[in-house]
């Protein structure tokens, strides 16, 4: 009995810090998603704050992507992804930056950090 009330208690607690960060991730930074899926990025464009991170997710089935950039300020190369794999990128400069694909030319996403 005593063991089901300390469970409880450390799950309402978990929830509170979880909504405490979301609210405070909210007034700082966020962290947003992008599919890679046939030869596209969803979205195409992300307006972004600084310090904001992307999480770059391959959607494909058996395609294989590598997200870059080449930006006069930074580079950025997530290696090659698998289907399924995830990389993660975090934006400290602002400007526009473009993340292509190694594998696919087409492949283009515009960041818009202010
Ligand atoms: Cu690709």
């Amino acid at each position: 009995m005593h063991a089901y009330r300390t469970s409880m208690s450390v799950v309402a607690l978990t929830i509170a810090l979880a909504a405490a960060g979301s609210a405070r991730a909210e007034l700082s930074s966020s962290i947003r998603i992008v599919l890679q899926k046939s030869r596209h990025y969803d979205p195409t464009d992300l307006f972004l704050r600084r310090g904001d991170t992307i999480t770059l997710i391959n959607g494909d089935d058996s395609m294989i992507h590598h997200a870059f950039i080449e930006a006069d300020r930074f580079a950025f190369d997530a290696g090659d992804q698998e289907p399924g794999k995830q990389a993660t990128l975090t934006l400290k400069e602002p400007g526009n930056f473009i993340i292509q694909c190694g594998i696919h030319p087409k492949m283009k996403l515009t960041l818009h950090v202010q």
